[in-house]
């Protein structure tokens, strides 16, 4: 608990109008009463309540912001009334793709000053999302979104918001839900990355009769872990040469992957593996570690992760791993251009896909799907320069 409040305060003083934390005492009047919001006159009320909470969220806040709630004039109190209400729920921190997502949405809603933000952190959590997303409720928030921990378990509360007329946007990662119960997804197509690992692996693959995978799989449960591992799996099928010997998950972080990886080379198959297979960058880094610990070569072994974040184009760059299937999490823009289109009861598509690309030590290799070509780019220092996570 006192983690997360910590967690809150840096968000909170990074500009975000915070409101919730998750708490307990934040949850325990669920039965408030639902409205149907669907009416001008409820939306009227609804946003003179949300003003009253937001000043009262202010207060709370204040001691951080330093400013003086109660100096808010007639000009003010209308331009809090036209304010956009979005409760955002996030994944946690784990990774460095996951950080700049977070500041992607922070940068996106510094640029918009008619969205009134309440971020809250679920620590990779699904109980601390679930809650968070009850506050939003309670809260009458315009728009909640989230980027769910995992795929499962979100129908309940999903259908909360449906109840109380709150649309629902889905950012990054999908759930296992009636899609109906949310209005769009922003976010990438994870078993595209995962078949484009395999195709990238299917191009270089040593010359040899067996090829041995160690993959390091994400968060269990999560739609990037089970997506990504079913397009590789897919794409490996027709070469049976290439085998996954061990898939265990390093749950998305740099510490996880280096120490299931370190326990993997203990055995007998994986101190012998060819490929490594990571699900992000940061397990691939953390299992790059645990390589050299053993007094092996990083790099002489291949080494494939999705993200395409600074530090990995660096470790290709220097030769010590060899392509990032890339996956875009500078998504605040795009996200809150779908809020705000879902606010005014615009129709926005189910399903919005990020445009990425593949980044490798050599260039020019072809891993699209057959209809779209992606052909991958040599990582250069101007790529590396140019690179904001
Ligand atoms: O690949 C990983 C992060 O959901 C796409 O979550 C995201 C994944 C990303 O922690 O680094």
């Amino acid at each position: 608990m006192k983690k997360l409040f910590a967690a809150c305060i840096i968000l909170a003083a990074s500009a975000l109008v915070f409101t919730s934390c998750g708490s307990k005492s934040d949850d325990s009047d669920e039965d408030e009463e639902s409205s149907s919001r669907s009416g001008k006159k409820e939306r009227v009320e609804k946003r003179e309540k949300d003003e009253d909470d937001f000043r009262g969220s202010k207060k709370k806040t204040d001691w951080i912001h330093g400013e003086d709630e109660m100096a808010s004039s007639a000009k003010e109190e209308k331009a809090l009334s036209e304010k956009l209400s979005v409760g955002f729920s996030q994944v946690g921190a784990e990774s460095d793709w996951r950080r700049a997502s977070t500041k992607s949405i922070e940068d996106a809603v510094a640029q918009r000053p008619q969205i009134e933000l309440t971020f809250s952190d679920a620590m990779q959590k699904q109980e601390n999302q679930i809650k968070a997303i009850r506050s939003f409720i309670r809260k009458k928030v315009d728009v909640i979104a989230f980027s769910p921990v995992v795929s499962s378990g979100f129908e309940g509360i999903l259908k909360e918001a449906g109840e109380a007329g709150i649309p629902v946007v889905l950012v990054d990662r999908a759930v296992d839900a009636d899609p109906s119960l949310y209005v769009s997804l922003v976010g990438s197509d994870f078993t595209e990355e995962g078949r484009r690992a395999a195709r990238w692996l299917i191009a270089n693959k040593p010359a040899q009769d067996s090829i041995k995978v160690i993959e390091l799989s994400g968060t269990p449960g999560s739609a990037p872990a089970i997506e990504r591992q079913k397009g590789f799996a897919e794409i490996i099928e027709s070469t049976p040469e290439i085998k996954v010997v061990f898939s265990q998950s390093g749950n998305f972080t740099r510490v996880e992957g280096k120490r299931v990886m370190e326990a993997i080379l203990q055995t007998p198959e994986g101190k012998d593996f060819d490929v490594l297979f990571a699900h992000n960058d940061d397990m691939a880094l953390g299992a790059i570690e645990a390589i050299r610990d053993v007094g092996k070569v990083p790099g002489k072994d291949i080494i494939i992760s999705v993200d395409g974040i600074k530090d990995i184009l660096k470790a290709i760059r220097d030769g010590n791993a060899n392509c990032t299937v890339e996956c875009n999490p500078l998504i605040g823009p795009q996200l809150f251009d779908v809020i705000e289109k879902v606010a005014k009861g615009e129709t926005v598509p189910a399903r919005i896909p990020s445009i990425e690309g593949v980044f490798d030590n050599v260039g020019g290799f072809e891993v699209g799907d057959g209809y779209e070509s992606v052909k991958t780019t040599k990582v250069t220092q101007d790529i590396i320069d140019g690179r904001k996570y």
